[in-house]
């Protein structure tokens, strides 16, 4: 990825997608044009697309996972309501936490920032442990330093990667 030049007040943002209903790859497809045509948000790059097993309830079906770059203007409260509309206009329903989902937004990072509020955690909590992040991510960025965690490739070296795999 070629680091973009930054409009003023813009960051670089990473956004996890994932999604295991009704047409996995058509709802990543479908969310990364979405996203790409928000006021404030250029898109800047897409990663592989990923088929893992679902962490957490081993009850549902596999997911695909991706990564997206892009750089916005929007602040991160805004960013993240921007993509829960997203999420729910793909007919995410929440039922318990980590079950199946037609869509799941997550960022991942912005920028440099650090913050956690109630509604929103940055760098993204799981991100350090999930090779289905790190492994896109990785592809897209990978000379990436995670603000207060380092360099993404000692992180992925230290993640198995053998249950990814990824898809044309
Ligand atoms: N929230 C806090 N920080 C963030 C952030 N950085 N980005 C809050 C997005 N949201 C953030 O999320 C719950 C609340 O987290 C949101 O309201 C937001 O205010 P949610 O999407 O409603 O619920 P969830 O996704 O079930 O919970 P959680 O803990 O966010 O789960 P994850 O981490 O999103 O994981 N297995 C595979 N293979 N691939 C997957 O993508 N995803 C999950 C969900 C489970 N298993 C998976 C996958
Ligand atoms: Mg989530």
């Amino acid at each position: 990825m070629v680091t973009p030049n930054l409009k003023p007040g813009h960051e670089l943002v990473f956004i996890g997608l994932g999604s295991n209903l009704d047409r996995p790859v058509e709802q990543l497809k479908s969310a990364r044009l979405a996203i790409s045509v928000l006021p404030l948000v250029e898109e800047v790059s897409f990663s592989s697309l990923y088929l893992n097993p679902p962490m957490g309830p081993q009850d549902q079906p596999d997911y695909v996972n991706a990564v997206m770059a892009v750089t916005t203007g929007l602040p991160p409260l805004t960013l993240l309501a921007s993509l829960q509309t997203i999420e729910s206009e793909h007919g995410r329903v929440r039922t318990c936490r980590w079950g199946a989902r037609t869509l799941d937004l997550d960022i991942l990072l912005y920028g440099p920032l650090e913050m956690s509020v109630p509604e929103l955690t940055i760098p993204h909590p799981g991100l350090t442990e999930r090779a289905f992040v790190l492994c896109p991510l990785y592809e897209i960025a990978p000379e990436l330093i995670i603000p207060g965690k380092g360099k993404i490739a000692d992180i992925l070296a230290q993640c198995p990667t053998d249950q990814l795999k990824k898809l044309t």
